[in-house]
């Protein structure tokens, strides 16, 4: 099943980058994938919740999954994605950004990303979604250890 890329790019432009995703969806009312919550946020009229197989996000190449749901528990398909990893400039320390990058999966609503975040430390994870399910944006903060 060929796959399309939904999200990428940094989120500075708030601007999203809509690149069609179009594959082909089960619409079934499918349960967010195994693995453990590092973040769970509301969203838009959403919940996203930012899941990988620890719980929790390591400094470096990584992946990680985003699930939408609605306030009923049913996964949403919500279009276009970005969430990019923020850090403000701290002394001598640049200002960090570090986005991920998400494919659609074969379950409405899950999209299974990767990311390289530089450092540990706490980060802000800007998050945004347009699309079919209208449009939401959020930032949340989020321990990298
Ligand atoms: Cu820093």
């Amino acid at each position: 099943m060929k796959k399309s890329v939904v999200a990428i790019t940094s989120v500075i432009v708030v601007a999203l980058v809509m690149v069609a995703a179009c594959g082909p969806k089960t619409g079934s009312n499918v349960a967010a994938p195994s693995g453990k919550t590092i973040k769970s946020v509301t969203v838009g009229n959403l919940t996203a919740t930012l899941s990988n197989s620890t719980g929790q996000l390591k400094p470096g190449n990584q992946e990680v999954v985003l699930t939408f749901t609605d306030s009923s528990g049913k996964p949403v398909d919500v279009g276009a994605v970005s969430l990019n990893f923020h850090m403000d400039q701290m002394g001598t320390m640049a200002v960090m950004n570090d986005s991920a990058t998400f494919t659609t999966t074969d379950k409405t609503g899950v999209y299974r990303g990767k990311v390289d975040i530089e450092v540990g430390g706490e980060w802000q994870g800007q998050l945004a979604y347009e699309g079919p399910a209208g449009k939401g944006k959020t930032t949340f903060s989020v321990p990298v250890q």
